[in-house]
C-alpha cells in the first residue's frame, strides 16, 4: 500500500466531473501535489489560488496562451481536508461541452494527467479518507434509482457495513490471539478448558457472517432492480399493463394477437423498490419462427424472474392448461379487463382483478407487488446490503471458519485452527480493503465513472 500511495501521490490528475452534455455549469476537478501550482498557472483573478484560504472559492478566468477560455469559480480544498485527501481544485465553468473540454485541456497542458475512472475516489481510499465499502457506496449513490437504494448506499457510505465487518474481524483476531497463545505456551493449558467457549465464540461469529450474507439478495435488488416478468396468453393485456405501470406508452398495444414479439424491459420505482418490468411475447401455439423465438425468450426470462405477473383476460375462457394449484409464492395471478363481464370459468376464482383501461384500475396491484416483494426478497426496514464482491469474500471467510470449527471438533492441533482463522481474516480484510489492497483496487475502481 505504501508503494502505491507514493506512486499516485506524484501525479496530479484532472477530469470533468459532471456528465457529458449541456448544463448550466460543468465541474472540473484537479487533485494532487501540483494542483495549486497548476491552478496558479491557468487562473487569473485578484488572488492566486495558492493564496486562497482552504475551502474558499473565487471568481476569475481560466486563461490559456493569453486567451480567456471561460469565466469560472475556482475552489481550493487543501490536503488533507479534501475529498481525495490531497490538494484539490474544483473549477466550475459554463456548462457547454466545448467550454468544459477547453478548461480540462488547459489543466492537462499545465501538467495534469487525465484521471482514470474512479481515480479521485481511489485516492480518497488510499489516503485513508474512506474504506473500500464506502468507496463502493459512492458508486452506488451515483447509480441509485430509488430512495431505498439511496438510503442503503448512504448507510454504507457512513461506514455501517465497514464497521460491521471490522467488528467481526476483531472478534476473529481475539480468537486467533487466544489460539496462538495456546500454541506458544502449551504448558499453560489454555486450549482444553477454553475449548467449549472458543467454539461458542466461533459459532456466533459465523452467525453474524450468515446474517450479512443474507442481505446479498436485498443488495442485488436495490442495485439492479427486482426482475418482474409479465407473461400470459396473447391479448390478455400484458403490454397494456406495462404501459400503465410505466405511466406512458412504451409497448405497442393492439387487438392483433402476437403484437409483442421481443421482450421489453423498463425499470419503475415502486415505493422505493426498483422493479425491472419485462413485457413478453404472449404464449400461444404459433408456427411463426419470430414469434416462437419470442416465446423462447419469454421462457428464459421467466426462469430468471424474482416475481411472475401472470396476466389473463377475465372476459375470455380459462386457457387450457391453466394451473389453478400453482402455489408458487412468487406468482401473482391477475385477471385483466375487469371493465368487461367475467367469463363463467373465473367464477369464485381467487385472483386480483385489474383493469388497464380505467383510471385507478391498478389500485391494489402495486400493494400486492410490494407485499410479495417484502415477503420474499426484501426487508425494506433494513437498508444494509452487501454486493456480490462482498458476498464472495464473506463466503470464503465463512468457509474458513467452518474449517476451523471442524478442526476444533476433531481435536486437531491449534496450529490448524490458526491457519483457518488467518484465512478468514484475509477474506474479510478484502471487503474493507485492509489487506491485499493492490489486487482488489483495480476491479473495484474500474467500474467508476471518470471524475469521481
Ligand atoms: N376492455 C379492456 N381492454 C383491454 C384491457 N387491457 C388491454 N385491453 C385491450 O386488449 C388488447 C390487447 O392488449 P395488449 O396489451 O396488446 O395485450 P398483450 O398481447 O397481452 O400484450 C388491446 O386491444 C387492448 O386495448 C382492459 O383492462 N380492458
Ligand atoms: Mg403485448
Amino acid at each position: 500500500m505504501d508503494a502505491k500511495q507514493c506512486a499516485v501521490a506524484g501525479e496530479t490528475i484532472a477530469a470533468i466531473s459532471t456528465p457529458a452534455g449541456e448544463g448550466a455549469i460543468a465541474l472540473i476537478r484537479v487533485s494532487g501535489e501540483d494542483a495549486l501550482a497548476l491552478a496558479d498557472r491557468i487562473y487569473r483573478g485578484k488572488e492566486k489560488p495558492s493564496e486562497f484560504p482552504s475551502h474558499t472559492q473565487r471568481l476569475g478566468e481560466i486563461v490559456e496562451a493569453d486567451r480567456v477560455v471561460d469565466q469560472v469559480m475556482l475552489a481550493v480544498h487543501r490536503a488533507p481536508a479534501s475529498y481525495t485527501g490531497e490538494d484539490l481544485i474544483e473549477i466550475s465553468c459554463h456548462g457547454g461541452v466545448l467550454v468544459a473540454g477547453r478548461v480540462l485541456e488547459a489543466c492537462l497542458h499545465a501538467g495534469a494527467r487525465m484521471a482514470n475512472p474512479g481515480e479521485f475516489t481511489e485516492r480518497a481510499f488510499l489516503n485513508g479518507k474512506m474504506d473500500m465499502t464506502q468507496a463502493e457506496a459512492v458508486m452506488d449513490l451515483i447509480r441509485a434509482r430509488t430512495d431505498l437504494a439511496l438510503r442503503s448506499a448512504h448507510e454504507q457510505l457512513e461506514g455501517r457495513l465497514g464497521s460491521e465487518i471490522t467488528a467481526v474481524r476483531e472478534k476473529i483476531v481475539e480468537m486467533l490471539a487466544h489460539v496462538e497463545a495456546s500454541i506458544d505456551f502449551p504448558d499453560e493449558d489454555i486450549a482444553p478448558d477454553e475449548g467449549g467457549k472458543l467454539r461458542a465464540r466461533l459459532d456466533s461469529i459465523m452467525q453474524r457472517m450468515r446474517d450479512l450474507l443474507a442481505t446479498a439478495e436485498h443488495g442485488r435488488i436495490l442495485r439492479e432492480g427486482l426482475r418482474a416478468v409479465i407473461y400470459g396468453p396473447t391479448n390478455a393485456g400484458k403490454s397494456s399493463l406495462l404501459n400503465r405501470l410505466l405511466g406512458y406508452d412504451r409497448a405497442i398495444v393492439d387487438e392483433t394477437p402476437g403484437t409483442t414479439r421481443d421482450t421489453i424491459e423498463e425499470v419503475i420505482n415502486l415505493r422505493g423498490i426498483p422493479v425491472r418490468l419485462l413485457d413478453t411475447a404472449g404464449l400461444r401455439a404459433s408456427t411463426d419462427p419470430i414469434e416462437q423465438e419470442g416465446m423462447a425468450r419469454t421462457e428464459r426470462s421467466m426462469a430468471a424472474a424474482d416475481l411472475l405477473l401472470h396476466v389473463l383476460d377475465r372476459n375470455a375462457p380459462k386457457p387450457a392448461g391453466f394451473d389453478e394449484n400453482l402455489t408458487d409464492q412468487t406468482r401473482l395471478v391477475l385477471l385483466n379487463k375487469s371493465d368487461l363481464p367475467e367469463h363463467p370459468d373465473w367464477k369464485n376464482h381467487e385472483a386480483l382483478r385489474i383493469c388497464c383501461v380505467r383510471e385507478n384500475g391498478l389500485r391494489g396491484l402495486e400493494e400486492a407487488i410490494v407485499a410479495s416483494i417484502s415477503r420474499h426478497h426484501l426487508r425494506p426496514e433494513s437498508a444494509l446490503a452487501i454486493n456480490s464482491r462482498h458476498r464472495d469474500c464473506l463466503r470464503r471467510a465463512l468457509a474458513s471458519c467452518e474449517l476451523a470449527a471442524t478442526t476444533m471438533t476433531n481435536g486437531l492441533a491449534p496450529e490448524y485452527i490458526a491457519v483457518d482463522l488467518r484465512g478468514a481474516l484475509g477474506a474479510l480484510g478484502e471487503i474493507t480493503g485492509a489487506d491485499n489492497v493492490e489486487e482488489i483496487l483495480d476491479s473495484v475502481f474500474a467500474q467508476f465513472c471518470i471524475g469521481k
